[in-house]
């Protein structure tokens, strides 16, 4: 398996509980080195660019104010199989259909309030990677 990179983020409903250290550790557990690491706070027009895939769906207006609604921590992850094994260790977008042990199930709220994002495939890693983190911010 090659080695590749994914874009993490911790959530503003995990933020806001503290969350951040518990989430950090299972990265480390996992495997995943974190190439670049940085705490911020959305604007509405970046939460709206960065989720702009989905700016058809009905949920847009909402999911866009919750993302910019407190701080997120954004990470760049590495090792090998990243994308899927981030995926699989957030567990389904919907906690209610998320593995036992997965950190949606542990954390996240309900389907909006998912407390962490991970990019899903390679083409979207590398867009997301650049919409946070610039050359000197890469480790
Ligand atoms: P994921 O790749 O698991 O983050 O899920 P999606 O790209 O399908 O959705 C992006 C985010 O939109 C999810 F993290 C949560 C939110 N969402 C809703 O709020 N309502 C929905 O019906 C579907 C997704």
């Amino acid at each position: 398996m090659a080695v590749e990179q994914t874009l993490a983020m911790i959530k503003p409903d995990a933020t806001a509980r503290n969350l951040e250290g518990k989430i950090i550790s299972r990265i480390e557990e996992e495997g995943f080195n974190i190439v670049a690491m940085k705490k911020l706070r959305l604007s509405k027009a970046a939460a709206e660019c960065f989720y702009f895939v989905h700016r058809e769906r009905p949920f847009y207006g909402d999911l866009t104010d919750f993302m910019s609604s407190g701080p997120i921590v954004a990470l760049l992850l590495e090792r090998e199989g990243a994308i899927a094994k981030w995926r699989e260790t957030m567990g389904a977008t919907n906690p209610e259909q998320a593995d036992e042990g997965t950190l949606r199930k542990l954390y996240a709220l309900d389907l909006e309030k998912n407390s962490t994002h991970g990019s899903d495939a390679p083409e979207t890693a590398a867009e997301e990677k650049a919409f946070f983190f610039s050359g000197l911010e890469l480790v």
